[in-house]
């Protein structure tokens, strides 16, 4: 039996707060400690082998397959090298790696690389298509600081509909570094990739838009890499948990249900400076964090998604799924634990930008699906910088409902969110961050290298039905007197 544990809190006028495609539970939760019943599963680490020019490479195979979320029909899903997720793969700064994506799903996709530093024809975005029964071999050399990345599909329009289907999976960057961090994966190093399942009464997945909330799919089970109500057993001191959102649209809270405290140790692009003690630590769709939390021997206590703060009314915060509090993951801490090295007090670089003289500012603003007015377009470029730059961008979101920003290619530093200093978990590398309704934020990134005055970036809301409405531009990177190429596919939005 699957309890439904991560159901049920009341918010907005005694109703159930998870309202799209909300059903009665089949079992209410009563006490947290019977409700997780099963074990983690951990994504299996990517075999890799090293070819004849020293590259390491990987091979994913996008398929179909199924799997048991609930009683009842299986449901059908997508999967890399397996039914649902995908595998870790794992490589060090400068190495260079080559990834055989093969794909026999039955429509095309692409798998783009989520944090990565690529060239762009390496990025797997919408210009980068892997048509059914064929294989796509991007290569690049690895040129930034250990950090949790991941990889998904990222196809013109149907990026919502892929990942929800399972196509996701992390993608973990090492440095020969000696830090005294938990770093032994599966054990005192846990992957948690979170997500929403929305099922059908025939446990298939259902991705019909919900005409109230505008946030896409939202889903009323929550999975970690997979698993429904899941615990896993910790036989050290403390635990590392690198917490990635893989859902298309659900934010997560997340703080232990004890209100213990815990340290924030990375954030998308790495590292930071100095472990964060903290509480909470809230994740838009895209975006990761890295913590350490301690446990005492023989106890149990649950990693939970606090209500989130996304700056709305109540009413649309309820149909955002914000004012949902759930259970996310167990911890099972053995009667006698292995003692952990007490965190380093420093951990990365502090992240240094010369923002005195930005090459240029520019303003992006979000509202009704389009960024500046336009809806993406595959054949227009919006932005050319140029390659060895430092740029500030302001982002605006002018809407009353949820938007995030996922720049490709760099991470950069957050400067201010409406006027003042970024709270600071937000201090370092970031790739991905909230933009709260009515709200502006100034960000800072360095173009170092891969000019293609040809082949686009993205950026984008990470909110993937937003994304799939058009919510997305494109830009290049010029090298010295390149000016932006043309495209071939210059099609309206379909
Ligand atoms: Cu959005």
């Amino acid at each position: 039996m699957v309890s439904r544990r991560s159901v049920l809190m009341y918010g907005f006028a005694g109703m159930p707060v998870i309202a799209a495609g909300w059903r009665a539970p089949d079992a209410c939760r009563t006490d947290e400690r019977t409700a997780f019943t099963n074990k983690l599963a951990i994504p299996p680490l990517a075999r890799s082998h090293h070819d004849r020019h020293g590259r390491r490479v990987f091979d994913l195979r996008a398929a179909p397959g199924s799997m048991r979320f609930r009683p009842g029909a299986p449901t059908e899903t997508w999967g890399f090298n397996g039914p649902y997720l995908g595998p870790t793969l794992r490589a060090r700064r400068d190495e260079t790696v080559l990834v055989n994506v093969r794909n026999d799903l039955p429509e095309e996709t692409t798998v783009h690389w989520h944090g990565m530093h690529v060239p762009a024809a390496m990025d797997g975005g919408p210009h980068q298509p892997i048509p059914p029964g064929t294989t796509w071999s991007p290569t690049w050399t690895i040129k930034q600081p250990a950090a949790t990345l991941w990889y998904h599909p990222h196809p013109h329009g149907r990026t919502a509909r892929h990942v929800h289907h399972g196509l996701a999976g992390m993608f973990i960057v090492d440095e020969i570094e000696a830090l005294a961090l938990p770093r032994h994966y599966g054990v005192d190093d846990i992957p948690v990739i979170v997500q929403d399942k929305r099922l059908n009464p025939d446990n298939q997945l259902n991705e019909e838009i919900p005409t109230i909330g505008g946030m896409g799919v939202l889903g009323d089970l929550i999975i970690v890499n997979g698993t429904v109500a899941p615990y896993v057993d910790v036989r050290s001191t403390r635990v590392r948990l690198r917490l990635l959102n893989a859902s298309n649209s659900r934010f997560y809270n997340f703080g232990m249900a004890d209100d213990r405290s815990f340290a924030l140790i990375a954030t998308d692009g790495g590292l930071l400076a100095a472990p964060l003690d903290t509480h909470r630590v809230q994740l838009s769709p895209g975006e990761r964090a890295e913590i350490v939390v301690a446990v005492r021997p023989g106890e149990r206590v649950t990693l939970r998604s606090y209500r989130s703060d996304l700056g709305i009314n109540i009413g649309d915060q309820r149909f955002a799924g914000g004012g949902d509090i759930l259970d996310i993951l167990e911890l099972r801490a053995a009667s006698e634990l292995f003692p952990s090295p007490p965190l380093p007090g420093t951990l990365g670089e502090r992240p240094v930008l010369d923002v005195s003289a930005p090459a240029a500012t520019r303003t992006f603003e979000l509202a009704d699906f389009k960024i500046n007015g336009l809806l993406m377009d595959m054949g227009r470029i919006d932005v050319g910088v140029r390659r060895g730059t430092t740029e500030i961008w302001e982002v605006a979101n002018l809407d009353t409902i949820p938007h995030n920003f996922h720049v490709h290619d760099v991470q950069f530093l957050i400067l201010s969110m409406d006027g003042g200093p970024p709270r600071p978990e937000l201090g370092g590398w970031k790739d991905t961050f909230y933009v709260k309704p009515g709200t502006r934020a100034r960000i800072a990134m360095r173009f170092a290298d891969y000019a293609d005055p040809d082949m686009p970036y993205m950026y984008h809301c990470h909110i993937l039905w937003h994304e799939d409405q058009g919510m997305m531009g494109q830009f290049v990177v010029l090298g010295p007197g390149q000016r932006p190429g043309t495209l071939p596919m210059s099609h309206a939005h379909g």
